[in-house]
């Protein structure tokens, strides 16, 4: 039996309460058999198993009190996964779906994605089961406070930096940040997110969005073809959607769908203009439903269904994992999609992402096609660390760059382990190659 196979195989029994982190681990070792005949090192120094066990993982009672006075019990996490090639790096989410595995699954996948991106930052992940939804401004404020009292003395800024993922956007960035700052009394980058005027970067916002889009356009162009008149379903309507709706508009491609826990919006006109910002508007509302955008600009409602029924040539899954299964997956090659690219965290259930490559669909795999978040979040850090901003267009370029770049190391290295155009191959084993490197150079620990 292969190293490999005994430790999906020990996941599976140690784990088993954490689907989510043994589907993940699947996935991800299973394609890195390769590296195992090339790297006998690699197996003799036990970095298979070494790598699938978080360095740490810190969980903690969050107790905070509502606008009525009445006192609540959450759950908080932060799992430290890695730090091989850098400080912990990675978002904090809050959304009552959250538990150790789903954190675990997340922080173990951030390891690869940040290696990616060429920036020196190890894995980490965290959040709360906390619920936001319908919650008022000053009950977010006071949990994110409560949640930093606690979360604080595990970061820093060459420790661990967290950032937003569902659920913690700019707003409760702030809220962290300047509870951490109360704490210690050190004004430093110790979050990414941040806000203009107190350390953030320009383009963070927009930049997962605008990054899976570059990124589409790069494994398009492998086939000669471009966004531009491509018609593309999405789904959500939160940040990572609302920077994939700008860049694809920009780029003379249609959106025409969005969804939220209410189902689907379908607009043959494109998401474009002044709808781009009613997205936020509907976020902001705290209502969690897209069939406003519906009622607004007159277009179809499908309540409690997902949007992969609609026939396109690109699909964008920007919500949740397994937001994609393999029935949605037929229906998308029935109707003739020529690429899906994962915008969220994996969003494809294991069989719906074998289907669309055994049907030679184009398929870019989140932790290479997302990376631009958490690649302009290690821009935020540095420009931190020099304390200067760079301009917008600065920012923007260095995106680019950077997803170019991890769209040819993912087909160059695929290539060079006898799976050409296979991204996600490319992606895991080009991931993993720097982080078993350093973890080798760096003795058994
Ligand atoms: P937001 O909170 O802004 O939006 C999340 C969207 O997904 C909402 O529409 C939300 O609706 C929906 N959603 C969340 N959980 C579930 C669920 N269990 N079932 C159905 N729908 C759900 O988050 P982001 O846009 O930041 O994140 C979206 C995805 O992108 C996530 O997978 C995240 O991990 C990933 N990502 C985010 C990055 C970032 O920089 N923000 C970077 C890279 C990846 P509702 O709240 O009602 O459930
Ligand atoms: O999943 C992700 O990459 C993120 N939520 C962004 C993490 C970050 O540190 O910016």
């Amino acid at each position: 039996m292969s190293q490999i196979d005994e430790v999906i195989a020990k996941v599976k029994e140690k784990d088993k309460d954490q689907p989510e982190f043994i589907q993940a681990v699947t996935e991800v070792l299973t394609t890195l058999k390769p590296t195992e005949e090339k790297h006998p090192e690699f197996v003799k120094a036990k970095i298979y198993e070494r790598i699938v066990e978080p360095d740490r993982i810190i969980q903690f009672r969050i107790a905070w009190m509502d606008d009525n006075h009445n006192v609540h019990v959450n759950r908080g996490y932060r799992v430290q996964f890695n730090n091989a090639i850098g400080p912990y790096k990675g978002g904090l989410r809050f959304h009552p779906s959250v538990n150790v595995g789903v954190i675990k699954f997340l922080g173990f996948e951030q390891t690869f994605k940040n290696s990616l991106t060429t920036l020196p930052m190890g894995g980490g992940k965290g959040g709360s089961d906390f619920d936001p939804r319908g919650r008022s401004d000053a009950e977010i404020m006071r949990f994110c406070q409560a949640f930093m009292t606690e979360l604080f003395r595990h970061i820093g800024p060459d420790t661990d930096v967290p950032a937003g993922d569902i659920g913690v956007g700019i707003k409760e960035i702030g809220y962290l940040f300047g509870q951490y700052k109360k704490i210690v009394n050190e004004f430093t980058g110790v979050l990414t997110g941040k806000g203009l005027t107190w350390g953030g970067s320009l383009i963070r916002p927009e930049a997962t969005g605008f990054g899976v889009v570059y990124f589409t356009e790069e494994v398009l162009k492998t086939k000669g073809m471009s966004i531009e008149g491509k018609t593309v379903a999405i789904s959500g309507f939160g940040n990572v959607a609302w920077g994939v709706v700008q860049k694809v508009a920009e780029l003379g491609g249609k959106v025409v769908t969005l969804s939220g826990p209410d189902g689907f919006i379908y607009d043959p006109d494109g998401v474009k203009g002044e709808k781009i910002e009613y997205m936020r508007v509907m976020r902001a509302s705290g209502r969690d439903r897209v069939q406003d955008y519906a009622d607004k600009f007159k277009v179809k409602f499908e309540p409690n269904k997902r949007p992969w029924s609609v026939p396109v040539d690109v699909a964008i899954p920007c919500a949740t994992q397994n937001e994609l299964d393999i029935e949605d997956a037929k229906q998308l090659v029935k109707n003739g999609v020529k690429c899906v690219v994962e915008a969220a965290n994996m969003p494809c259930t294991l069989d719906a992402m074998k289907y669309f490559q055994e049907n030679k669909i184009l398929f870019g795999p989140a932790k290479a096609a997302n990376a631009g978040g958490v690649a302009v979040s290690g821009l935020e850090m540095t420009q931190n660390s020099m304390r200067l901003s760079w301009s917008r267009e600065e920012v923007d370029a260095k995106l680019r760059e950077i997803m170019i770049k991890i769209h040819n190391t993912c087909l160059e290295t695929a290539e060079a382990y006898g799976k050409p155009g296979d991204y996600v191959t490319g992606a895991n084993i080009a991931g993993f190659l720097k982080v078993a490197d350093a973890m080798l150079a760096q003795g058994v620990l």
